[in-house]
């Protein structure tokens, strides 16, 4: 009698050991900035929410900074199966999901609050629909920022001073048909390459929202800042079904409900960079333009809207800028 109870209770220990032993996985997610940045508190509350809801089942290592690459590289990398999820700019999306695209145009949105609202309503939801038929799994819009030029050369108030500059931009080809209306010179590079290319001034300059600009330090190598916040950029949590296929029913709710609450976070921290930050800049001796001529940017941009009405339809176009 006295063996088999022994036997039971040492089973029961090893089952219980094996039980917990192979119970968690570790997710990478990577992203292009430091983690003190905007995407460094998405990805934070994201792997944080994921470990509670799954009781620690599910736990993520983050790759901040581009140490897995550029963003495009790390989305491939998804695709591939070597990361996991990728906090990451729209900016290379377009080149897997072609439906991204139309979110990356210039002067698109009014403002963050109208940006939120068309990504976070129907149209937006649409788009994210689109990413399985490429073997990819948009959990969530989250959000980079209304994007500024920086540059080493003069002040840009109207599009005739950013002329003739040799602005690194995104690899994204609605952007760089907007830019070229303004008279720059487009240069797509991958974001790791970007701080190097201004230090030796392979580049004049580039454009990006207030957070990555303070996250990379580009006061060190930028001397003019002017707010033109000329194209809004979302950014998105993406993972695969690869991943996604090994979850329950319950655990993929798990997921979809971090990526929500980690795309306030870094929404909230998008704000509050906005709202220290430009200060920030001017203390670390960049000087600022902070009232452009925005309408002569628009009106810059007449030619290339033709072109994106032909390409992404006139009325989708006019739904997002007339939403409500
Ligand atoms: O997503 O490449 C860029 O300029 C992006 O804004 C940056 O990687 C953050």
């Amino acid at each position: 009698m006295k063996r088999t109870w022994i036997s039971s209770i040492a089973l029961a220990a090893l089952a219980g050991l094996s039980g917990v032993a192979s119970a968690q996985t570790v997710l990478k997610i990577g992203y292009a900035v430091p983690t003190n940045s905007h995407y460094g508190v998405g990805s934070t509350v994201l792997c944080d929410e994921i470990e509670k809801g799954t009781q620690g089942r599910y736990k993520c290592q983050q790759f901040p900074s581009s140490a897995l690459g550029g963003e495009r590289e790390m989305i491939e990398a998804v695709q591939l199966g070597t990361l996991d999820i990728v906090n990451t700019s729209t900016g290379p999306v377009g080149n897997f999901v072609p439906e991204v695209k139309i979110v990356d145009i210039p002067f698109l949105f009014r403002d963050y609050d109208h940006a939120r609202r068309v990504l976070d309503g129907p149209i937006g939801q649409d788009i994210l629909a689109k990413f399985s038929s490429k073997g990819l799994v948009a959990l969530a819009w989250t959000e980079n920022g209304f994007r500024h030029m920086t540059n080493s050369k003069r002040p840009i108030v109207k599009p005739a001073d950013a002329a003739g500059l040799k602005m690194r931009t995104m690899e994204n080809k609605v952007h760089m048909d907007g830019y070229r209306a303004f008279g720059i010179a487009p240069t797509p590079m991958a974001f790791p390459e970007v701080y190097g290319a201004l230090q030796q001034g392979t580049v004049d300059g580039q454009e990006n929202p207030i957070p990555v600009i303070l996250a990379s330090k580009f006061a060190q190598v930028q001397k003019h800042l002017s707010l033109t916040g000329h194209v809004y950029s979302p950014a998105l949590f993406i993972t695969s079904p690869r991943v996604m296929g090994k979850l329950s029913e319950a655990d993929k709710k798990v997921f979809y409900a971090a990526a929500i609450k980690a795309a306030a976070a870094q929404r909230k921290r998008v704000n509050d960079d906005e709202n220290t930050g430009i200060a920030q800049l001017e203390k670390d001796g960049m000087s600022v333009v902070r009232k452009v001529d925005g309408q002569a940017f628009r009106d810059a941009l007449r030619e290339p809207y033709a072109s994106y009405a032909k390409e992404f339809g006139a009325d989708n176009i006019r739904k997002i800028q007339d939403f409500k």
